[in-house]
């Protein structure tokens, strides 16, 4: 199992549909959501402290955190140290790396200073880029 977070509009949603090849719309995440193997959660609960519970205790049954960070907007930057409160590995995925002007270093680095170590996968759930290099991550991990 693994959970997916980061803020609101991030592309949690899309790269959950992007990794198990469905082809679903994304509308906004309205709870916490379990499916295909993977928890895929709204961005309020990486935005507000006071979900930081909800969150850290689902976190427990996954094997693997996924934080995400959006690579064209940089307007909600998630705490210091944020990935450091899951009691299980955090890796980073930057996402909408197909869209023109995106800033991958950037979004590296607000990934960095969330407290999220190597490795970083830099995607794009609507071209496809980089799917197969994470999803082969998180198959010879053994969480997918
Ligand atoms: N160009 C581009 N747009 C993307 C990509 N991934 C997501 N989007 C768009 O970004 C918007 C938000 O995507 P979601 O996957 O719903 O974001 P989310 O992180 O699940 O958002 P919440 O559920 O509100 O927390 C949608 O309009 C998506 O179509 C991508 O790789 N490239
Ligand atoms: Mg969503």
């Amino acid at each position: 199992m693994i959970m997916i977070i980061g803020p609101v509009g991030a592309g949690k949603t899309s790269l959950m549909n992007a990794i198990n090849q469905n082809c679903l719309k994304t509308e906004k995440t309205q709870s916490i959501c379990f499916d295909g193997g993977m928890i895929d959660t709204p961005g309020e609960y990486a935005q507000i402290p006071r979900f930081y519970g909800a969150l850290m205790v689902t976190a427990t049954q996954a094997k693997l955190v996924i934080m995400v960070q959006d690579s064209t907007n940089f307007r909600i930057s998630l705490p210091p140290g944020f990935a450091g409160m899951f009691p299980r590995p955090v890796i980073g995925v930057i996402t909408k790396i197909d869209v023109v002007g995106s800033d991958h270093v950037k979004a590296q680095n607000y990934l960095k200073q969330a407290g999220v170590k190597e490795p970083y996968f830099f995607v794009s759930a609507k071209s496809g880029a980089g799917i197969t290099q994470l999803t082969n991550y998180l198959m010879e991990r053994g969480c997918k």
